[in-house]
């Protein structure tokens, strides 16, 4: 019983030495220790040793269970030591080596100029906000006067998701919104993306930007509209700039207007960027129809306001010179990180 108890120990440390992963030492354990292993069968055995020799044998069996199981562990710490000493010399990093370089964001030139335009505004104490670029035909047409046979509401000009509903072809119906809500006075800007049935070319594209202004209170005149927008030019151009208010027509505004600015290039003497006539046509304007805000819920007789519509694109084009819109479309990252 001695000699097969020793030949199973020496076998099986010399396996357990040879062994070289933790797989490896797991099979050993199972066929020496398991429920079917060789030690665990010599122990079963044990009925057919002599009474008086059992206690004897049982400690041999134990004392060599003790040690295959202390070996089985030392071996197992040291596959587990080798195996993370290998890992950390494969992963070692060289801080030598150059790093890679990232990319840096950039705002869009249209961004940087609707956030200097927000900047000008939100001085006055207008508050910027926003509205659905899906919009019901009430919204955006409807309630801005804009009646049923108008040339703007033609299914050539508006993207038309069904009879009721469109995307919205102006930033208006957001203000149409605000007002509808009743709370007065208003002071509102609203930026945002709109869509005409526009062909694209150097000066037009489908989805383009706005940015309106609405100011609603009691005793608004033509005057705050000019004061304002004159101001506006000032900050926004240069403080050398000048404003023309040619009349115009839109079917929201009563009397209307649109708006040109000595060229901030030349001054006023004609170049490049003003074509040749010292002037530029930034934006159309306003006094709000008093049919559009009897139809929003407000009484004309009580409230008077103004609105202006400035065209994004429009602007940014002209601060930076830029001459095709279809340079701000392409997303060529090599012209817009330029602004
Ligand atoms: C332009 C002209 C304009 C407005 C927009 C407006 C909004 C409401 C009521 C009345 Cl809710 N008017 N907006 C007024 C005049 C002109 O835009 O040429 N835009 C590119």
């Amino acid at each position: 019983m001695k000699e097969k108890l020793d030949g199973i120990l020496q076998s099986t440390l010399a396996n357990i030495e040879a062994a070289t992963d933790l797989n490896a030492l797991n099979d050993i354990k199972v066929a020496i220790l398991g429920k079917k292993g060789e030690l665990t069968q010599v122990l079963k055995s044990m009925k057919d040793v002599a009474p008086e020799d059992r206690p004897k044998v049982g400690q041999m069996v134990n004392d060599v269970r003790q040690e295959i199981e202390t070996s089985l562990e030392a071996k197992t710490t040291a596959i587990t030591r080798a195996a993370r000493a290998e890992k950390m010399k494969r992963e070692t990093i060289d801080v030598t080596l150059p790093g890679v370089k990232k990319m840096d964001g950039h705002r869009h030139p249209n961004q940087i100029a609707l956030e200097d335009l927000e900047r000008v505004f939100i001085g006055m104490g207008y508050e910027v906000v926003e509205g659905p670029e899906v919009e019901y035909d009430k919204y955006n047409f409807e309630l801005l006067n804009i009646p049923a046979n108008h040339p703007a509401k033609d299914e050539q000009d508006t993207f038309y998701i069904n009879k009721e509903i469109l995307l919205r072809t102006q930033t208006s119906p957001v203000q149409a919104r605000i007002m509808e809500q009743g709370k007065l006075p208003i002071r509102i800007l609203s930026p945002g993306r709109v869509f005409r049935s526009d062909e694209v070319d150097a000066t037009h594209s489908p989805s383009f930007h706005q940015v309106e202004g609405l100011v609603i209170d009691k005793n608004i005149t033509m005057a705050d509209l000019k004061g304002t927008l004159d101001q506006f030019a000032k900050e926004f151009f240069g403080e050398k700039t000048k404003t023309k208010f040619r009349p115009h027509h839109f079917p929201f505004t009563e009397p209307s207007a649109e708006v040109d600015i000595t060229c901030f290039k030349c001054g006023g003497k004609g170049c490049r960027v003003c074509k040749g006539s010292g002037w530029i046509e930034i934006l159309g304007c306003g006094m709000v129809h008093p049919h559009v805000l009897e139809m929003c819920g407000i009484d004309p007789n009580e409230y008077s306001g103004f609105a202006f519509g400035i065209g994004l694109e429009r602007v940014t084009l002209l601060k930076y010179e830029i001459d095709d819109m279809r340079l701000l479309y392409e997303n060529d990252t090599r012209f817009l990180g330029q602004f």
